[in-house]
């Protein structure tokens, strides 16, 4: 059922797994001249291209009317949606705010022995964009999405949010992500989606101002746009298709792994899925587990597809290779599926999210517990997070130094500054003392 079996005993077997991992990151240059494309007509034309692109991948007899959801359109959404489903949306919500509260950071402010006052002052950006995904034509509508990337910026105190998510054939949102967006308390929401909305958040047009942030998952044409916009405007990072390690003893479920496995194959043909385990028997039972439970499975093709092209199995000779191993992976989730999984712990050097024990699946975090879903992935993790509270943030830097502490070093800054032939910095320290 893997695609790929592998065994690793040492460092001297990673140069192949990697290569094989490689293949799965190669980035999709083709859409990048389209994208740009995109991103030219939108900063040119504003609305008007925006409307005339949605009108072509969309919905055909879209307008710029059409463009802003309406109270109408959101209070109606409310009571299609039953009302023990908003129940749960708004229990998910209060965990993942809690969770996130705790990320919460103070301003700081200090002086130094010389008398200058020093410090940082958290401040939240002004206005951040989020996006949410059409999802299949609207039937796959990612509340679990819209939810982790509004809570971080609310409780970072982004005191602007707007939303942008691709219209349905008929000119609607799917219902859910209106009703997830109200209780949130989002009321701007714009129908576009793909390259085009991402553009149209970056440079702002007459209809949607421009933001500070664009955050959320989406296609390539999506990713595509946020990295071409990089450093121009805030991006929360360019997210990969899912991915799921799981470290197993024998102590291990078969049905419970491959059970967690497919819930990441079957988002995307492209989803990473890894068992590492010392047990050989136990990659034969999930394997056939796999086999058993995707003949039930409504998205079977997507995780057949995903198991096949990006599936591994990995026998190691012991759990601390196997760990080794997975830092080398640096997956997105890593379940760690051991009989007593928390020494195991401070090892864990490279991962998105860390799920431990028999009775920690994956999905519980996707949507409920309170840790953010949107983690690096394609062996980012390496270096980066989740995303956070932080991500919506940014400190600035203070400082106020008074007349004593210019006479106490003027001339040490003024020789540095010479010392970079730089002689109107300098002067700007030395013309406080003129005359002393
Ligand atoms: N596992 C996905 C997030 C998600 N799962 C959304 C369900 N809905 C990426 O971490
Ligand atoms: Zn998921």
């Amino acid at each position: 059922m893997f695609g790929r079996q592998f065994s690793y005993t040492s460092t001297h077997d990673w140069p192949h797994i990697k290569s094989w991992l490689t293949l799965r990151m190669q980035p999709d240059m083709s859409v990048e001249g389209k994208v740009r494309e995109v991103m030219n007509k939108i900063s040119k034309s504003g609305d008007e291209a925006l409307v005339e692109y949605t009108r072509l991948f969309d919905c055909e007899d879209f307008s710029l009317e059409n463009l802003r959801v309406t109270q109408t359109e959101i209070q109606d959404s409310m009571s299609m949606i039953p009302g023990n489903d908003l129940k749960i949306i708004r229990t998910a919500a209060e965990k993942i705010r809690n969770y996130h509260l705790k990320q919460t950071r103070n301003s700081w402010f200090t002086t130094d022995p010389d008398g200058a006052f020093l410090g940082q002052m958290v401040t939240p950006l002004p206005r951040a964009g989020l996006y949410v995904p059409g999802g299949q034509g609207g039937d796959t509508p990612l509340i679990s999405s819209l939810l982790m990337n509004a809570i971080p910026a609310q409780v970072a105190g982004v005191e602007s949010i707007c939303m942008v998510s691709p219209p349905r054939k008929d000119k609607t949102l799917n219902p859910y992500l209106l009703a997830t967006a109200h209780l949130l308390g989002l009321d701007e929401i714009y129908k576009c989606g793909s390259a085009w909305a991402v553009a149209a958040l970056a440079y702002g047009t007459p209809e949607i101002p421009a933001v500070d942030m664009i955050a959320g998952p989406g296609n390539i044409f999506v990713t595509t746009a946020k990295k071409l916009l990089m450093g121009q405007v805030g991006i929360d990072m360019i997210a990969g298709p899912s991915e799921l390690a799981v470290l197993a003893d024998s102590s291990a479920r078969p049905d419970y792994i491959a059970a967690d496995l497919l819930s990441q194959a079957e988002h995307d043909p492209l989803a990473g899925t890894y068992l590492v385990t010392d047990d050989a028997d136990l990659i034969e039972k999930v394997a056939h587990e796999l086999e058993n439970q995707l003949l039930s499975l409504p998205r079977a093709d997507n995780a057949r597809k995903a198991l096949k092209d990006w599936g591994g199995s990995f026998e190691v000779p012991d759990m601390q290779t196997g760990m080794e191993l997975v830092n080398r992976i640096a997956p997105e989730h890593f379940e760690l599926c051991l009989q007593d999984p928390w020494p195991m712990l401070a090892r864990v050097k490279n991962a998105g999210a860390v799920f431990l024990g028999h009775t920690s699946p994956e999905p519980v975090g996707d949507y409920f517990a309170g840790p953010n879903h949107v983690l690096p992935t394609l062996g980012t993790a390496r270096f980066s997070q989740a995303l956070s509270v932080e991500n919506f943030q940014k400190n600035i830097s203070i400082l106020a130094t008074d007349k004593s502490y210019l006479q106490q070093h003027a001339s040490g800054i003024a020789r540095l500054a010479r010392m970079e032939n730089l002689e109107a910095h300098a002067r700007s320290v030395e013309i406080r003392l003129k005359g002393e």
